[in-house]
């Protein structure tokens, strides 16, 4: 071991490997789907370059939407400094409007809270902020804009700030997720702010089956580090294991908090981060355990519009569903029911419920995707006639496959058809043997550079 601290401790009993003790320089996060920030050096300060602006965000295979995020993500990149650091980012504003930016569970001073009217002004839209602060803290912390529709917009990004020395027990892999939540109705590309319900759920920008599985090698300890902002507290389950809840947004927790669990609920402006030992080979899904929060693209009329022709609605189709085509959600000529639902419900009564589903007879008629392996839907010959059969949504399946469309080296190896199974905020943690974990980093190696997924590559900045 090459720990700095290694001579001053205690002599070990017997040999340990990485992840027994802590000690020693922490592993870099890593945020699957989001580029860290870069930075420089000018004398002792870390200097970072924040924009925010609008971006153009791919959520699923060819499902491209306009949110605001910052350097060219949303969210936005991931910061990553040490306890102890001199820090400064220059935020500059991109945006048609003001923005603010707030560094949440910073303890520094409050002329660099970021809070608008209160400890600063709005940073106007063109405009400049630098925030310069030391930091004497560690622990999973997140900036985010301090206007409440720019959070629902996406504006977020990951600040872990890192101890001097790793923490104990040490990991080998260290993740970090951020959960967010979408109002964005079928046919337009602009995050209904003002919405209460949400129909794209994300990791890290992507929805499953888009998201890229946590790689991990068999044995190792590893540490998710989960952040939400939304509207939303999302219950967030590993399979095949148990884990500890080792830290909050408050930073690292006592060990003797740490009680066993699989489920670990991320309430909106938490974090948490969990810790375990990849013991149990496999594709394990991680993911929010809220039914709803598992389905993509969902809205009241989905399921209908794509089994039969038209639909019964007390509107238009696109007043039905929601879509704004001018005014804004409150204004006089949409009344406020637009900003309360889906369209359904907020607008007059009526039932949604599905029209009958055969085998053999299916979506194919309607939504012949390019990509999509659609095959006809696996339902008994007398499902009809079962109670609550079809449910109201057909969200998962073999023909929801799109293993091709997310091929990337993460997903190498997984089961054919696994991506009919996996969306809103799922992913896996893959605990693989040694051969099939090579593999992979061999295969990601040969990509780097490469973008298979993205039609957006992240904004490149120049720290010259
Ligand atoms: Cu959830």
């Amino acid at each position: 071991m090459s720990h700095g601290r290694e001579a001053t401790l205690p002599k070990r009993k017997r040999e340990t490997t990485a992840s027994e003790h802590g000690g020693g320089l922490p592993v870099l996060a890593q945020t699957p789907d989001v580029p860290d920030l870069p930075f420089r050096m000018d004398g002792n300060v870390k200097e970072f370059h924040l924009i925010a602006e609008p971006v153009k965000q791919e959520i699923v295979p060819g499902r491209v939407v306009d949110l605001w995020g910052y350097n060219g993500s949303a969210p936005g990149p991931t910061i990553q400094i040490t306890n102890g650091d001199r820090v400064r980012i220059i935020v500059d504003n991109h945006l048609p409007e003001a923005t603010s930016m707030h560094w949440h569970g910073f303890e520094v001073s409050s002329d660099m809270d970021g809070s608008p009217g209160s400890s600063q002004d709005p940073i106007a839209p063109g405009g400049r902020f630098v925030y310069e602060f030391t930091l004497n803290q560690d622990g999973t912390y997140f900036y985010h804009s301090h206007m409440a529709m720019q959070e629902m917009m996406g504006m977020i990004g990951a600040f872990i700030m890192h101890p001097k020395d790793a923490y104990n027990p040490r990991v080998d892999k260290d993740f970090v997720i951020i959960m967010q939540e979408y109002a964005i109705l079928p046919n337009i590309n602009v995050p209904n702010s003002m919405n209460m319900e949400f129909n794209w759920l994300t990791f890290n920008g992507k929805s499953g089956p888009a998201t890229t599985p946590l790689i991990v090698r068999h044995g190792e300890r590893v540490r998710i580090r989960l952040i939400n902002l939304g509207m939303d507290h999302h219950p967030i389950h590993l399979h095949g294991h148990q884990f500890v809840v080792t830290g909050t947004e408050g930073g690292r927790q006592p060990e003797s908090t740490w009680g066993p669990g699989n489920t670990v609920l991320v309430g909106v402006a938490q974090s948490r981060d969990v810790e375990f030992v990849a013991s149990n080979p496999g594709d394990w899904m991680l993911h929010c355990h809220l039914p709803h929060h598992m389905m993509n693209q969902m809205s009241s009329n989905v399921g209908p519009m794509s089994r039969r022709n038209g639909m019964p609605a007390g509107l238009d189709m696109e007043r039905g569903m929601g879509m704004l085509r001018q005014g804004s959600a409150s204004s006089g000529e949409n009344g406020p029911s637009l900003g309360r639902g889906l369209g359904v419900g907020s607008t007059a009564e009526q039932a949604m419920s599905n029209s009958p589903l055969s085998a053999g007879s299916s979506m194919q008629q309607h939504q012949d995707m390019p990509g999509m392996q659609m095959r006809p839907p696996d339902v008994s010959k007398n499902a009809n006639s079962v109670p609550g059969f079809p449910q109201d949504a057909f969200m998962e399946g073999p023909m929801m496959a799109m293993d091709r469309m997310v091929d990337k080296p993460e997903n190498y190896g997984l089961r054919p058809g696994w991506s009919g199974f996996m969306a809103g905020m799922m992913t896996f943690v893959r605990v693989l043997p040694p051969d099939q974990y090579d593999q992979i980093m061999e295969l990601r190696q040969k990509q780097q550079g490469k973008k298979p997924m993205s039609s957006m590559p992240a904004m490149e900045h120049n720290h010259e």
